[in-house]
């Protein structure tokens, strides 16, 4: 017999069916033994009674929470289940007999939560079991999809840049280095070069998908040392305020997709409401949003950072303002950007991107990028970086290259913000922190 989804066994009242899960609850009540199964697409109520047999009865009573089973029974009417029908066991077999007690509590399950995150992280693939968790990975694989047709929509090619690199992109402290046979490789910050070697090969709007890896020990709510970019980039744009226009189209496109089709249960498990913003985002220069902070008491970081508390008040300063969630901060000054932004000509000191902001965290970079290769070469020597490691760069700018932009969106950040989660760790599949590395924390492997 086929496997029915929970979620469709109410179609099949009065019908025997076969369904296979995970054992959510037991209540034995002696000669009755009533199971609650799950699988993605629901719950049920099944009820084992003595009268369809000792052996039936007695591996049902061997069962544990968490254990994988497969049922045939009959769909039947049952005015006192909220469902209003469940499942009378005919056949059990039991696929995989987990051990108790289970090593964490599983978030909103069986109990309230009261697993610490780093436990919780430390048996991930117990965590995620949680409807949060699983309609968390559902949001975040339809945003994911959504970003990526916005961009194909719109006439771009997708590239896979390599992960393993011959030369940093975005500073040399923070890149992880790798031996490549008898050479030196560095895992890729970012697809920053390759993204723009497409440009120079004329693809002229390409986005890639993948890992990119940060060699920093930040412990904090939104840094991790593996994480998914989402990179954008484009040719002949006029001006960086292009990116803007895009990204801002991208993520409204991709959060009325996730109104419309999850709304309602992520109101329900993460207790929020998906709003999609109206209008454009707002804009503002770096000096005047340091203005403002310091106006607020913000003690400030230096002139083109911000701190986590700026970048939260800055956020909460422009909402009430405005009401925009949304906020693009801009004219940073050159000296604290990556080499490659292109300068102002009216302002050499400030760059031409711009970071973007959502409820506090930043969760993109842009800018339009310089593609004169001697000025290019200026602004790399200017920080005494070292040019012979940069030659195979320099080069796709000798053959003709056209005026582009781009620009990177973290994706765990996105998915953070997108249900207001506390921690990036959260966000993430399978977290790679400083000191968690795969599944346990490094702490707990040695
Ligand atoms: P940047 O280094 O600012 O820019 O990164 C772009 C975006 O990636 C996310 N991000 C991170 N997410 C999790 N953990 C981290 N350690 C981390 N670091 C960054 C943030 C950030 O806004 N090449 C440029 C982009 C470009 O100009 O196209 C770059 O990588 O959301």
């Amino acid at each position: 017999m086929e496997r029915t989804l929970i979620g469709q066994l109410k179609e099949k009242i009065g019908a025997e069916v076969r369904i296979r899960g995970r054992v959510d609850t037991i209540r034995d009540q002696g000669k009755i033994v009533f199971l609650v199964i799950r699988d993605s697409s629901g719950k049920v109520q099944a009820v084992a009674w003595q009268g369809n047999g000792d052996e039936l009865i007695e591996k049902v009573k061997s069962l544990t929470i968490e254990s994988i089973v497969d049922i045939t029974g009959e769909v039947k009417e049952a005015k006192q289940v909220e469902q209003g029908f469940e499942i009378d066991i005919k056949n059990i077999k039991i696929d995989s007999l987990a051990e108790v007690p289970l090593p964490i509590v599983i978030e909103g399950e069986h109990n309230d939560n009261v697993t610490s995150l780093d436990q919780r992280l430390d048996y991930r693939w117990i965590d995620l079991r949680s409807s949060k968790n699983q309609l968390m990975m559902s949001v975040a694989t339809l945003m994911t999809e959504k970003l990526r047709e916005f961009c194909i929509s719109n006439n771009f090619k997708e590239i896979q840049a390599p992960r393993i690199i011959s030369a940093a992109s975005e500073s040399g402290a923070s890149v992880f280095e790798v031996k490549y046979f008898d050479k030196k490789a560095y895992l890729a910050q970012s697809p920053q070069f390759h993204k723009q070697m497409a440009i120079a090969a004329d693809l002229e709007r390409v986005f890639n998908v993948g890992p990119v890896f940060r060699a920093e020990k930040s412990f904090t709510t939104r840094h991790l040392t593996e994480y998914t970019s989402f990179d954008v980039e484009i040719a002949y744009i006029d001006s960086y305020k292009d990116l803007c226009v895009f990204e801002q189209e991208m993520i409204k496109n991709m959060l009325k997709a996730v109104k419309e089709e999850y709304g309602e249960k992520i109101k329900e498990l993460f207790g929020i409401e998906t709003n999609i913003p109206e209008g454009d985002f707002e804009y503002i220069p770096v000096k005047e949003a340091k203005e403002k902070l310091a106006k607020a008491g913000v003690n400030s970081k230096g002139e083109g950072d911000f701190s986590p508390e700026e970048e939260r008040m800055l956020s909460e300063i422009i909402k009430e303002e405005t009401g925009s969630e949304f906020l693009f901060v801009t004219d940073y000054p050159h000296a604290d950007r990556a080499f490659y932004h292109m300068k102002d000509p009216q302002n050499p000191k400030i760059a031409l991107g711009f970071d973007l902001f959502w409820n506090g965290v930043e969760i993109t970079t842009g800018a339009q990028r310089e593609h004169r290769i001697e000025v290019l070469k200026e602004n790399a020597k200017e920080r005494g970086m070292d040019l012979s490691s940069l030659e195979d760069y320099f080069e796709y700018f000798k053959y003709g290259c056209p005026p582009h932009g781009g620009f990177a969106i973290g994706t765990e950040r996105l998915l953070m913000k997108t249900l207001n989660l506390e921690s990036i760790l959260e966000a993430t599949y399978l977290p790679n922190t400083p000191n968690r590395l795969g599944k346990l924390t490094t702490k707990a492997r040695k």
